[in-house]
């Protein structure tokens, strides 16, 4: 502590005028009075800890937070806790800290937890935003993985909850537009009809499927996630009346694992008209 020590000549305040009839050879910092003076190395004006400068005036260091991840392993449609899959023993918990501008800062930490515990707890990490997600794994082999998610722990610990889908996935695709007439690229912004782009993803043999409808840009996207099977993949172009204005040749794709992501990759969406 720094605290009862004098300097002599301590002056800082323009235009201090009070005046007790003593000399300012002998004036003492006063912490919580707004002024930075004599041994304080800030002043905040007032006397609470942990914003930063302290009651006794000493820079505070941010303390380092606690980040809790939980994670479950549901059924698509009952969500159902399944508990874990015989073939994931461990959660790897995957913490990523971020700048202020959203790159990675070194390498991620990743910390190891009994599946079964279905919750798991990292201390001292940094304070600022993390990306971060959970990687089941059979011993040292992944099986699958969470999209990542990143959160702010700059002012308070934080939960983040995690799903696992046990009979289900998602398809993730990319696309490109081109004129139907010209057989030249098109952007999103250069066909002034186009609302978005919908996918309608049917389940082989049933009727069962979904219908979801994408921003054009950035010109990719994950689906829900789907139950497990083989989808054929409608994919178009559409306006503001939810009317198709160009279409892609249809895709099929198969879900078979466990939350899995499975890339159906590149397709051309011909616009009509153009
Ligand atoms: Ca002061
Ligand atoms: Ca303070």
């Amino acid at each position: 502590m720094r605290v009862g020590a004098v300097l002599s000549a301590v002056l800082v305040v323009a235009g201090c005028s009070g005046d007790d009839g003593g000399s300012s050879d002998d004036a003492q910092a006063v912490c919580g009075d707004g002024v930075r003076g004599g041994v304080e190395a800030c002043d905040d004006g007032n006397n609470e800890d942990e914003d930063g400068c302290s009651a006794t005036c000493e820079i505070e260091e941010e303390p380092p937070a606690t980040l809790d991840a939980t994670w479950v392993f549901e059924t698509v449609d009952g969500g159902f806790n399944q508990g874990c899959p015989s073939n994931v023993d461990t959660m790897a918990f995957v913490i990523q800290p971020l700048d202020a501008m959203g790159d990675p800062v070194g390498q991620p930490s990743i910390d190891l937890f009994d599946c079964v515990d279905e919750e798991g707890s990292v201390t001292d990490l940094p304070p600022g935003e993390l990306l971060v997600y959970l990687e089941a794994r059979n011993g040292s082999t992944p099986i699958a993985q969470t999209f990542s998610e990143i959160v702010d722990v700059t002012d308070e610990d934080k939960i983040v909850d995690f799903t696992f889908y046990s009979d289900g996935g998602y398809f993730y695709l990319q696309w490109n537009l081109v004129g139907a007439t010209t057989g030249m690229p098109l952007t999103c912004t250069s066909v002034p009809r186009l609302d978005g782009v919908g996918l309608i993803a049917t389940l082989s043999g049933t009727a069962v499927g979904i219908d979801q409808e994408f921003d054009c840009d950035p010109q990719e996207n994950t689906t829900d996630v789907l139950e497990n099977g083989q989808y054929v993949l409608d994919i178009d172009a559409i306006d503001m009346n939810n009317q198709s204005i160009g279409t892609a040749d249809a895709v099929t794709g198969t879900l078979a694992g466990l939350n899995q992501v499975v890339d159906i990759g590149l397709v051309t969406i011909s616009i009509t008209g153009q």
